[in-house]
């Protein structure tokens, strides 16, 4: 018998994803949602929340690598960095990779995905174990309330913007969020879909446009995520992350993220543009 995850990539508007799967590792309710990792035939290893796919072995290159390093070579020397959600630690993985970063913070609200993730996921979570990474099981919103001119970056590396997410999106966290960053600060946002969800887009931009004096959106390919086509959103202080020298940011082993790319990825086709 074939099992297939089924995703329903736009709630009741008709539109589904499906993987065939080999295995499925944990499924449990943990405090705040439905926690599933499986083995997938294509993806490999996935992490399902609430039925939504979050990361794959496959593709997690993709977000991990434009979530941390868009940011981390805008910004001169960042050596403080807070993680919002992220509890499968990719995004700790790729920041750690930045020489300048003394401390990298993660703040998840749900402590069953940072155990299950260090169990199932290694390729990803590994260095959530690293020194310099300071684990904090709580609500993002309130951390970012309690810090004030702290981070040189804030990720903002959520789920949809439903249930435990909801206050993640939207002006009066980008405000604590400008807040919590030093006077050259900038934070990321996972921002969704703009061909699905062209309102969400539009009104998450504008929020952080109305806090931020730069705010910029750029795109990534993710085969895993509806419409395969991703926003993430920045707003900045000071440092233009369409702007950068590209001539000064290393050229990594990175499997998506280049510098070349890092400009061109604020290129933003037309329907796209008019969307913000
Ligand atoms: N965070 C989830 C991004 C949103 C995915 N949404 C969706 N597939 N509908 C990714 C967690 C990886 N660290």
């Amino acid at each position: 018998m074939d099992l297939w995850l089924k995703e329903m990539q736009l709630e009741g508007e008709g539109v589904a994803m499906s993987y065939k799967i080999k295995e499925t590792l944990v499924r449990k309710k943990t405090k705040y949602q439905d926690l599933a990792i499986v083995d997938a035939e294509v993806f490999g290893r996935m992490l399902v929340l609430d039925g939504i796919v979050q990361t794959t072995i496959k593709d997690e290159f993709i977000y991990h690598e434009m979530i941390t390093h868009v940011p981390l070579f805008t910004h001169p020397n960042p050596k403080k960095v807070l993680v919002v959600g992220g509890g499968d630690g990719g995004a700790i993985r790729e920041i750690l990779r930045h020489p300048s970063v003394e401390k990298a913070v993660l703040c998840e609200i749900d402590g069953d995905v940072i155990e299950e993730c260090k169990k199932y996921l290694p390729e990803i979570s590994h260095a959530l174990d690293d020194p310099r990474c300071e684990i904090f099981v709580g609500d993002g919103i309130q951390y970012v309330k309690d810090h004030k001119n702290e981070f040189d970056v804030i990720i903002v590396d959520s789920t949809d913007p439903f249930s435990i997410a909801e206050g993640l999106f939207g002006g009066n966290f980008y405000k604590d969020i400008y807040d919590a960053l030093t006077e050259d600060g900038l934070f990321i946002a996972q921002t969704e879909t703009p061909f699905f969800l062209p309102d969400t887009v539009r009104k998450v931009f504008n929020d952080a446009k109305a806090i931020f004096p730069i705010t910029k959106l750029f795109m990534a390919g993710i085969p895993t995520y509806p419409g395969g086509y991703w926003s993430f959103t920045i707003g900045s202080k000071k440092y233009d992350p369409s702007q950068v020298d590209t001539t000064k940011i290393p050229d990594w082993d990175t499997k998506y993220y280049t510098p070349e790319l890092h400009k061109a990825a604020f290129v933003l086709p037309k329907y796209i543009k008019d969307v913000i």
